[in-house]
């Protein structure tokens, strides 16, 4: 048969696990640790070609910081880190609990996932501005002037949310925090921070931009086109992949990373580039540090792809086990990322066991108090709690337009129809 007779056909990525037979993770070419250079901040995109196929790594696999990516670090900044990720994994686990509990309606959890936007927290400046997704509740949890109540008041869509009932749990705002409104349509975060970006460096303003992105949602056309804006400008803003191997059960090949690295197709686009051991809490530090100084020296903006693992299922509306490996987080070559500062910590004589322990149980004990007191101010699901009908209409514009004044009193007139059960809006 001669070739023009053969039959077409499509390659369909596959993952390489399946529930009952385990992951071979040797597709993720895992770089041993201190085996990536560190180039000046000034490189250009091509010369990170290299960088954006191999992975920065500074943890070894006995809790050695070793190579040219260790960062120059306090020890107390590392400990706030490593407590930062044990209370994020407290209150998801609880919030998790607290959904099955019907006391919230939804979550999602970023188990496994911590330290990328724990240690990324750690390396940006007030005032600069992310651009999340909702799995970087660690941006807001590695703070202390973010009340955990308030957290799971938006969670309760009670009368402390500061949203007003109007965004889906989880889907948090705070502007002096620098943490965008979380949007569900993915990807708009990447042009949205190039913009945010831009629009600072056209102000002559020092700030620089974060955004972020999933493996699954690079595949939107809204990650291009910022990837365009962002080269063409040298826009000052870092490009977050979180390559977690999922989206939803969409294994992260079918979005385009199984010939090639999402970091590499920054590269593609003239985007300085790299691709980092997302479990590594240093190599997060060092890298984010690294992407922040080039941002804030005019150099431009870089893209990371964070290599990790969704550990937990992608919501509470998902069961995992039904297209992947129950054990695959344990397998997963890259570790715990928690596991691995803490035996780091303990490594340097800055962290115990009973150290540990304790700081896992005042966790338990902030977010048990927080959950108290946010039920104490009811919930959509506790009581029925709405907010007033009004709501609905304010706050999109500074005087309200007269089509919506006309919508909001035939909303008002149905409310108070007879037949209709106060606390259930219109
Ligand atoms: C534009 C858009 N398309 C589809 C969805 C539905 N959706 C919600 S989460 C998700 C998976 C995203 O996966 P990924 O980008 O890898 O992020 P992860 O959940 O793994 O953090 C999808 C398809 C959406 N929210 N927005
Ligand atoms: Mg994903």
């Amino acid at each position: 048969m001669n070739s023009s007779s053969l039959p077409l056909h499509l390659h369909v990525p596959e993952p390489s696990g399946r529930p009952g037979h385990g992951t071979d993770f040797s597709y993720l070419r895992v770089a041993p640790a201190g085996s990536a250079r560190m180039p000046p901040v000034d490189v250009s995109a091509a010369d990170t070609a290299d960088l954006a196929r191999s992975l920065v790594r500074v943890l070894d696999d006995e809790g050695h910081a070793i190579g040219p990516w260790a960062p120059k670090v306090e020890t107390a900044l590392l400990q706030r880190g490593l407590r930062a990720m044990i209370r994020t994994r407290a209150f998801d686990a609880k919030m998790l609990i607290a959904q099955r509990q019907k006391k919230i309606s939804f979550y999602m959890q970023c188990l496994g996932e911590e330290a990328i936007a724990i240690a990324h927290a750690l390396a940006l400046a007030p005032g600069d501005m992310c651009f999340p997704t909702y799995r970087q509740q660690g941006l807001l949890l590695a703070r202390d002037d973010i009340d955990m109540t308030e957290l799971i008041c938006q969670l309760m869509s009670n009368s402390r949310d500061p949203m007003k009932g109007r965004q889906l749990p989880v889907m948090y705002s705070y502007k002096r925090a620098g943490f965008f409104s979380i949007s569900g349509n993915l990807a708009t975060q990447f042009i949205q921070a190039v913009g945010w970006g831009m629009a600072s460096a056209i102000k002559g303003d020092t700030k620089i931009a974060s955004g972020w992105i999933g493996d699954g949602a690079t595949a939107e056309a809204d990650f291009h086109t910022a990837l365009t804006f962002a080269h063409v400008y040298r826009a000052p803003v870092i490009l977050n992949v979180v390559n977690n191997q999922w989206a939803i059960s969409t294994f992260q090949a079918i979005a385009g990373g199984e010939a090639t690295t999402f970091a590499a197709q920054g590269v593609g686009n003239g985007i300085v580039s790299l691709r980092v051991d997302g479990n590594d809490f240093l190599a997060v530090l060092a890298a984010s540090r690294w992407a922040a100084e080039r941002a804030r020296r005019n150099l431009g903006a870089t893209l990371i792809e964070w290599l990790t693992y969704r550990a937990g299922a992608h919501s509470t509306s998902d069961d995992p086990s039904r297209y992947r490996p129950a054990d695959d987080a344990k397998r997963f070559p890259l570790g715990d990322p928690i596991a691995r500062l803490k035996q780091h910590l303990v490594g340097i004589g800055a962290w115990s066991e009973v150290q540990h322990d304790e700081t896992r149980k005042e966790c338990e004990a902030e977010v048990n108090t927080a959950l108290k007191q946010a039920e104490s101010f009811g919930g959509a699901l506790l009581d029925g709690h709405t907010p007033p009908i009004e709501s609905m209409f304010e706050d999109v514009y500074k005087d309200m337009p007269p089509h919506l004044q006309e919508q909001l009193q035939q909303a008002r007139a149905f409310a108070a129809a007879p037949g209709h059960a106060p606390g259930q809006g219109a």
